[in-house]
């Protein structure tokens, strides 16, 4: 038999290691930014009180119990509290306080984050157009002229500013050690303030399910120092191939991709937030008809799995014998 303490301490690392284990560093409870630690506060503030108020419960209940079991000095007792003011009050305000704790902190908070982090919002943040296409992830850096798909690179102690929207279907931007999801959808832009204060990779992914190749939309996130992401930039600029719209039309198609670079934007052609049918008309322009909306089958292509030849050109299609 284990001692008490050896035995708790057993408990808290197989909890410990079930929340972590998992998701690798997909975990939301090991903040690498400024709001996904404020995301964790809260989550860590509002499982302390309400787990003080199972406390409480707990306690009440059992007192009850003792005081008010039946006993022999105790038979036919009746309580009287239909009409009590007193009770009705105290089992009003109660909820009510509870109410007010958990939500001011949680809506102060809602609302901060969706301002730049305080503590750097005196640095021009970096502006990034997040585009979700059936089944992968567009990064579009307007203020540098390039765009990647499936990886994004950015400076730490920076906020970024991300502009979600979508081609298709809706779909979440999901980086869980930077912070909380928010949705991308068609014809419409939504903004998302995100910040890394570390070096490092993260994952990032799609958190709204949109059918079958939802599990391949993934992608990295690699935070560097100012100075390498500045290098980086400027590499892209002169040595990645520019797109093409032609090219662009290749990721249209629902399929799956692997990282591509480019030293252009499709900003220069489509914005997909005041364009919702752009996707449509770029499948006419490829020849595909999907045959479900969330399925990977479609005329012509069925689910093509795309990669970036050295002189920039979109990959994939030829192996997917034409499908009529
Ligand atoms: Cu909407």
């Amino acid at each position: 038999m284990l001692k008490n303490g050896k035995s708790l301490k057993w408990l808290a690392f197989l909890a410990l290691s079930l929340f972590l284990s998992g998701c690798g560093n997909m975990t939301v409870l090991d903040p690498k930014g400024p709001v996904a630690e404020s995301q964790a506060w809260l989550i860590w503030f509002s499982i302390g009180f309400m787990l003080l108020i199972v406390l409480v419960v707990f306690i009440l209940l059992t007192v009850i119990l003792v005081k008010y079991r039946e006993r022999e000095d105790h038979k036919g007792y009746q309580p009287e509290i239909e009409g009590s003011h007193k009770l009705e009050i105290i089992w009003t305000i109660i909820p009510v306080i509870i109410v007010i704790i958990l939500s001011v902190p949680t809506i102060m908070t809602i609302f901060e984050l969706e301002e730049a982090p305080a503590a750097t919002a005196h640095k021009e943040p970096v502006v990034v157009h997040a585009t979700s296409v059936n089944w992968k992830w567009i990064f579009s850096y307007p203020e540098v002229g390039i765009e990647t798909v499936n990886y994004l690179n950015i400076p730490t102690d920076r906020p970024i500013l991300f502009k979600l929207t979508s081609a298709d279907s809706m779909a979440a931007l999901w980086i869980p050690q930077l912070g909380g999801q928010k949705y991308n959808m068609a014809g419409m832009e939504t903004q998302l303030y995100l910040q890394a204060n570390e070096v490092g990779t993260y994952a990032g992914r799609n958190a709204n399910y949109t059918g079958e190749g939802f599990s391949e939309q993934k992608f990295d996130v690699v935070a560097l120092e100012q100075g390498d992401f500045d290098a980086w930039v400027e590499e892209t600029q002169s040595d990645a191939p520019e797109l093409t719209q032609e090219e662009y039309d290749k990721l249209m198609v629902p399929g799956s991709s692997s990282e591509m670079t480019f030293s252009s934007t499709h900003l220069d052609w489509v914005d997909h937030s005041t364009d919702a049918e752009y996707a449509i008309n770029a499948w006419e322009r490829m020849g595909y008809e999907p045959l479900n909306p969330h399925s990977r089958a479609g005329k012509a292509y069925e689910m093509p799995a795309l990669t970036q030849s050295d002189s920039g050109e979109i990959e994939g299609f030829e192996s997917q014998a034409a499908n009529e």
